[in-house]
């Protein structure tokens, strides 16, 4: 593709949009790599329109691109009207390739499906199918209205690559919930328990940032709050996030200390789980340093991650991005409560006193369901790789 797509946003570990699967519909590799290009325009959405998808539309006729566009903010135009409106001459007789199924609903914005025929939009081709609700079905729509229409092209698996959190809110109330470790050549996250280690470079922390922007929240257990003191806020990177991410501690004994970096930021809610029973003294102290404190059920091993991802969407929280430590994150792969791994690694050894990034344990051929969603992408001396777990 051109030189400009490199230059595009986009969020963390998202490689090459075109899917290893087989495509639906015998298209043409002029049409294949339009809908690649709508992938990537939609990408720039990223930290802006969760919980909605991030779509992206190209227009062209004769080989040529009319506009490209994309969904740019929540309740904002789609990616199709973006595009349109984007147009500097008519669009008729032009084709639309879009990568999500357009919406024939009236929600925020009017139909997308309305926009496209009052356009003279003479074909769609849609990456994949909407999953469903009053904005699904506007293919058919579109096909009634006489306008030749190419899509699905890709099967589901594509679309919940691109837009995870979106088609997971279709499925299920919880939570959508991704891993993130920085792990040494030896499988490590620091080099020694109780001391914050730098495991990956600069690049890669930026790449972190952009990734918490992503999502409703970010998640630690209580020991990465301790040792790490980590604010949890986006700071580095390009992307600023439309509402900043609550920051979330799994803090059984309530006993986080109110002088924590995290209480002294005053960008995005601050949430802690602690267990129930917890001292109630303990629980005013940190509500008056500006938490807000969900007591749930203790279970083997720890506070009982269902409820908390339970308690976490009655607060309105959709996608958790947990940042460890290893052993919260190998609780959520081990539970199966986590649909992504966002890998980052250090091409360096940090020896035999660190800290596993995997301490497990885990069910019998829990890694053979991961699977790396993208191509491994490298970021400085580090390689960051996104991992799904197959359905
Ligand atoms: C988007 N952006 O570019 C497209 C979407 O909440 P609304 O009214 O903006 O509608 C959101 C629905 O529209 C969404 O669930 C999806 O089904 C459809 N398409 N949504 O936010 C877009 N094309
Ligand atoms: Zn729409």
């Amino acid at each position: 593709m051109g030189s400009g797509v490199s230059s595009l946003l986009r969020p963390p570990g998202h490689g090459d949009p075109r899917p290893r699967e087989r495509p639906f519909i015998d298209l043409s590799d002029e049409d294949l790599g339009w809908l690649d290009r709508a992938f990537l325009l939609g990408r720039q959405g990223w930290g802006r329109v969760h919980p909605n998808p991030m779509v992206g539309c190209v227009l062209v006729r004769g080989g040529c691109v009319l506009a490209e566009g994309w969904h740019r903010e929540f309740g904002g135009p789609h990616g199709e009207v973006d595009a349109l409106e984007r147009t500097g001459e008519d669009t008729v007789g032009a084709t639309a390739y879009v990568s999500l199924e357009p919406c024939r609903h009236r929600g925020k914005t009017p139909a997308c499906t309305d926009a496209l025929v009052r356009a003279g939009v003479e074909r769609v081709v849609y990456a994949v199918a909407d999953p469903g609700g009053s904005a699904g079905g506007g293919g058919a729509a579109l096909d009634a209205a006489g306008i030749r229409v190419d899509g699905p092209v890709w099967p589901v698996a594509v679309g919940r690559r691109e837009n995870p959190m979106f088609f997971h809110k279709h499925e299920t109330e919880r939570p959508f919930v991704a891993v993130k470790l920085a792990v040494s050549l030896d499988g490590l996250i620091a080099a020694v328990p109780g001391q914050q280690t730098a495991v990956t470079g600069p690049e890669a922390l930026r790449a972190a940032h952009e990734l918490r922007a992503g999502f409703d929240a970010v998640m630690v257990g209580s020991v990465t709050a301790r040792v790490d003191n980590p604010r949890l806020t986006v700071r580095a990177g390009s992307v600023i996030p439309r509402v900043p991410p609550a920051r979330m501690v799994l803090d059984s004994e309530a006993s986080l200390a109110e002088t924590s970096a995290l209480f002294r930021e005053r960008e995005g809610r601050v949430i802690m789980f602690v267990r129930e029973n917890a001292q109630q003294a303990e629980l005013e102290r940190l509500e008056r340093a500006g938490t807000e404190v969900h007591p749930v059920p203790v279970a083997q091993g720890g506070l009982d991650l269902g409820a908390v991802l339970d308690a976490s969407s009655e607060t309105g929280i959709r996608s958790i991005l947990c940042e460890g430590g290893g052993r919260l994150a190998s609780s959520f792969l081990a539970e199966g409560m986590a649909c992504r791994l966002y890998l980052f690694q250090s091409p360096y050894v940090l020896g035999s006193a660190g800290v596993s990034a995997f301490p497990g344990p885990f069910p019998e051929g829990m890694w053979g369901q991961w699977v790396p969603a993208f191509d491994p992408e490298r970021l400085g001396d580090d390689v960051i790789t996104v991992y799904e777990r197959e359905a």
